[in-house]
């Protein structure tokens, strides 16, 4: 039976609500400075922390919990005669709820204007202290960090499951779990900032990369094996994903998620993100075998096809628009493990809903990045900036002594924001706004650009006045005299080679043009 709840808030949200009903529920509200005028000033009986232990807040509010009156009354086992003995012969009563957020040490932190001093009184001690405190003592007392718990607590002390004012210990358990993972949270936000911090010590100088590095993901779903079926796998997402993000998806059918389903269907979600207009990208493997614009879902979705029909079986398919009825009753007679798409139509879902076995994700568009790119290796961890760099028109450099045509400029964008999402070394065909013939994750670029004239013909399709990406340099001439034989008459690439000139030289010998982006993309 909850008697006595201590409330502590940074974060004010809800609280009053929330002290109200345990008020009315009968329930002793203890109480820190903010948070006691805050609901004194609105009618909810409250004591002051200061008046209960008979200490002063002090120290700038520094010392304001740390009592044994309160930490014996959160932490005394009631099932122990000498705790409970101990807590009459000072005359502490228990204290059943615990109720803090923190010092908002990671917002304070990620201001610009944030001096060190700041940084330092925003890390909290008693908070943390009295919610390891009551989440150790779980099993005689509720602890909530979060205001989004606050609605199941009320609920199951107001309910007909345990008797009234008692929250089942599952939840109690649950919500300590939670406690924890919270205050190491917390504790490796500090840790990064202090290690982040140069020999100057100074908040403007910090290094986006700290000596020890504590991230925190939350699990999404185990998965039932990795990439392959002799590993083992889960899913994690940062606890706040950023907008836009695969992992803010929805599945509305189909079948469980597996670990390359997720892998793949990020690239393909990346990819069609990218896009300027309705786009659909076409999956497999982690590499694009088609992508293409189009005047809708449908038309961009054979568009793409037709790039790589053979590929694109058992392939992930991505939009940036909606899907309607027209593109789903296309996509169905396809064999696809997802599609992704912002949103589908309800005739789009009537349609896919007779082929159970595909996975619909639905997710909001958005165009937000990953602060940090990981990449795992034996004993140790990669970690960069992602690749966010889009190059626009006007950076793009014209090389050769003729001139793209308006087409031509066109077809080039198009071609390097696909290359940017193939594995290299990337080589990619387009023409009015599709994928011709796409060359991935070679050794050689003059392979990569081999396959993907030779994936061109397969699919029937013509070469001839194509564009070409590149996403790095060409070393040499030979790579270029390849896509020119197949028919490409634009060649766009970062430039940068040593022999940059012989390149540039055998463009105008072959009457092509090349444009330079400055920018490579190399994706592994
Ligand atoms: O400065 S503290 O580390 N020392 C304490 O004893 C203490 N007790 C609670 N910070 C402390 N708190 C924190 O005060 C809570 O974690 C909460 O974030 C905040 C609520 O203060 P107020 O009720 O005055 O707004």
């Amino acid at each position: 039976m909850i008697k006595q709840a201590l409330i502590s808030v940074s974060d004010k949200t809800g609280v009053l609500e929330f002290a109200k009903s345990l008020s009315a529920m009968g329930v002793n509200i203890l109480s820190t400075g903010g948070t006691a005028k805050l609901l004194a000033d609105n009618g909810v009986p409250v004591t002051e922390v200061a008046d209960y232990t008979g200490f002063p807040e002090m120290l700038d509010g520094r010392v304001k919990t740390l009592h044994p009156k309160v930490h014996g009354g959160i932490l005394a086992r009631r099932d122990f005669p000498e705790h409970v003995a101990k807590l009459e012969e000072h005359s502490i009563p228990t204290i059943d709820m615990v109720v803090v957020n923190l010092y908002p040490f990671q917002a304070t932190v990620a201001k610009a204007e944030c001096s060190l001093e700041d940084a330092i009184e925003n890390i909290d001690i008693g908070g943390p202290a009295m919610l390891r405190s009551a989440a150790k003592n779980h099993k005689d007392v509720v602890v909530i960090c979060d205001p989004s718990d606050y609605g199941v607590v009320l609920a199951e002390m107001k309910g007909t499951d345990n008797a009234p004012g008692y929250v089942s210990y599952e939840t109690r358990f649950n919500l300590a779990k939670k406690v924890y993972a919270h205050t190491a949270q917390y504790d490796g936000a500090i840790t990064n900032y202090f290690s982040s911090l140069g020999p100057d010590r100074k908040h403007e100088t910090r290094s986006a990369y700290p000596a020890t590095l504590n991230v925190a993901f939350e699990k999404v779903q185990d998965m039932r094996y990795g990439e392959n079926p002799h590993q083992s796998a889960a899913f994690y997402r940062d606890l706040a994903p950023v907008a836009g993000a695969l992992a803010n998806y929805r599945q509305l059918q189909g079948k469980e998620l597996s670990f390359n389903n997720i892998a793949d269907a990020d690239a393909a979600w990346e990819c069609v993100k990218s896009m300027g207009s309705t786009a659909c990208v076409i999956i497999k493997h982690a590499n694009p075998c088609g992508v293409a614009l189009g005047a809708t879902a449908l038309d961009a979705y054979q568009r793409a096809l037709k790039t790589d029909p053979t590929s694109a079986f058992g392939g992930i398919i991505a939009f940036n628009v909606g899907v309607d009825g027209a593109a789903a009753t296309e996509l169905a007679k396809l064999f696809v493990e997802v599609l992704i798409a912002p949103s589908f139509t309800a005739e789009a879902r009537q349609i896919m809903s007779a082929k159970q076995n595909v996975r619909l994700l639905e997710i909001p568009l958005g165009d937000g990045v990953n602060a940090m790119d990981f990449k795992r290796v034996g004993g140790g961890l990669l970690v960069q900036s992602a690749d966010s760099k889009n190059v626009l028109p006007s950076e793009v450099r014209v090389v050769s002594k003729l001139q793209p045509t308006q087409q031509q400029l066109a077809d080039l964008m198009f071609a390097w924001r696909v290359a940017k999402y193939v594995k290299s070394n990337a080589i990619v065909f387009c023409g009015n706004n599709m994928t011709l013939g796409v060359g991935a994750g070679q050794m050689s670029r003059i392979d990569s650009a081999r396959i993907a004239s030779i994936k061109a013909q397969n699919a029937g399709l013509s070469l001839q006045g194509s564009a070409v990406a590149s996403d790095a340099f060409f070393p040499f001439r030979d790579g270029l005299d390849v896509v020119v034989d197949a028919g490409a008459t634009c060649v766009i690439h970062p430039g940068g080679s040593m022999r940059d000139q012989e390149v540039i030289d055998a463009a105008d010998e072959r009457g092509v043009v090349m444009l330079y982006t400055g920018t490579r993309h190399f994706r592994h």
